[in-house]
């Protein structure tokens, strides 16, 4: 009997999979390269059906013989091992960035003898929309909580953006781009104390109190299903701080960052230029200690925040911090830093890079924002938060509107930037 190797990643299986499956069976016993969660998480999401999952449901396939792993996009290495006499591939990779793929399966099968077989691309599946569908009938908070330190542990970097509301979560849940053939999204929410306390016109200085902080975070849960990581300023009293975890374990957040702050806490974009007291080592370890205890399951990540370059302590207090937070059992390392020439947290990133403990480190390159994902990737980083810029862009926008009505003694000339009514109206689904 011939063989035939398929790859693909099959988290959503539909009818195209069977299609080419069907093919496939024709040519011979059937060998699927399944992509591993980190392929999949690689090139696009963090899969819905996990490998194990996925493999179940692929070798009960009529004609699927083998289920093997393929831990790249690239077939290569799997079918070089194989060899068989046949792949499989629907036709929709002539083109594209798929192409150098195809390109190197039409080099590699040539060393023995073996044929590329194209079927017709099925035509009418969009995944995106089924992805939308099964968005829509939700997540339960144990699987959304933990899909953050999976994705943490495999996908770099992770990509966080701010919400403040429902509308403003699922401008994070949808928002997709297509950028040299793969699709760019957000993996998950960051729950900022500055756009939360802006929204509610408060200052923020731990003024909007975790009852207030909770409804908004309800209200994004509600809507999303992406992870969420909750700034939780200072994390109060440590007797306090213990009931927060439990609470935010609870509803399904994946995270909280904690900041080395004590008193009356202020934005940390100020910098020295308000008071700004750090907690001692030893007291701060006690919090992450105690917020450790108090949850359930690992999954819940309890972050450090150092603020040491931003209350002017300097690096090796920062690097002193460090090492002794993740000595007490922190679950990540969010360093901030308010120079806009990033040279401190590129010091940081360096220094911390040779520390032989270490925890996923996480970045705000609010001020350095010329700093790309790439670069700040080479430094080690795991995450990267983009902190505040939908409230950023919201607001100028929404000021602008008011005053040209007030200018115009009408709304004709402010309703030249305003979406029209007949998308807002549609905007959200079930409003007909
Ligand atoms: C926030 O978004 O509230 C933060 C980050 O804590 S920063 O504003 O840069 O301090
Ligand atoms: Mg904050």
């Amino acid at each position: 009997m011939k063989t035939v190797y398929v790859a693909m990643s099959a988290d959503i299986i539909h009818q195209g999979h069977l299609n080419v499956l069907n093919e496939a069976r024709k040519f011979g016993d059937v060998i699927v390269g399944l992509h591993t969660d980190d392929v999949i998480r690689g090139y696009w999401r963090n899969p819905i059906m996990k490998y194990e999952e996925r493999k179940e449901v692929v070798s009960n396939i009529k004609g699927v013989v083998s289920v093997i792993p393929q831990d790249s996009l690239d077939q290569v290495p799997n079918i070089r091992e194989i060899k068989p006499d046949y792949v499989l591939h629907g036709d929709d990779w002539k083109e594209g960035v798929q192409k150098v793929l195809r390109d190197k399966v039409i080099e590699a099968i040539g060393e023995w003898g073996g044929k590329l077989v194209e079927v017709p691309y099925t035509q009418g599946v969009s995944i995106s929309k089924l992805d939308e569908e099964l968005a829509q009938i939700g997540i339960t908070p144990q699987m959304r909580m933990k899909s953050l330190k999976e994705l943490i542990y495999s996908k770099k970097p992770v990509r966080i953006l701010e919400a403040h509301n429902g509308l403003t979560g699922l401008i994070v849940e949808k928002t997709k781009v297509e950028k040299e053939g793969r699709i760019k999204e957000f993996d998950g929410m960051w729950i900022s104390s500055l756009c939360d306390s802006t929204a509610k016109g408060k200052p923020d200085i731990e003024l909007v109190d975790l009852t207030s902080r909770l409804n908004t975070i309800n209200d994004i849960l509600e809507v999303t299903t992406k992870p969420i990581i909750v700034d939780g300023d200072t994390g109060g009293q440590i007797e306090h701080f213990v009931y927060t975890v439990k609470t935010l374990e609870r509803l399904g957040v994946s995270a909280i960052i904690i900041e080395d702050k004590t008193g009356l806490k202020k934005n940390s974009l100020f910098g020295t230029a308000v008071v700004q007291t750090q907690d001692t080592i030893e007291h701060f370890s006690d919090k992450i200690r105690a917020g450790r205890e108090a949850r359930v399951t690992s999954d819940f990540m309890i972050i450090s925040r150092i603020e040491s370059l931003i209350a002017g302590a300097g690096m090796e207090d920062a690097i002193e911090r460090a090492k002794a937070y993740i000595e007490a059992g922190t679950d990540g390392i969010m360093i901030h830093s308010k120079e806009k020439n990033g040279e401190e947290i590129i010091k940081f990133c360096r220094r911390y890079n040779g520390f032989e403990n270490k925890v996923p480190l996480v970045v705000v390159p609010t001020s350095y924002n010329f700093m790309k994902e790439d670069e700040l990737i080479e430094l080690g980083v795991s995450v990267v938060i983009y902190a505040n810029h939908l409230i950023r862009s919201a607001y100028p926008a929404m000021v602008n509107t008011a005053k040209s009505i007030l200018e115009n003694g009408r709304s004709k000339e402010a309703s030249i930037n305003c979406m029209p009514i007949k998308e807002i109206l549609t905007l959200i689904p079930g409003g007909m």
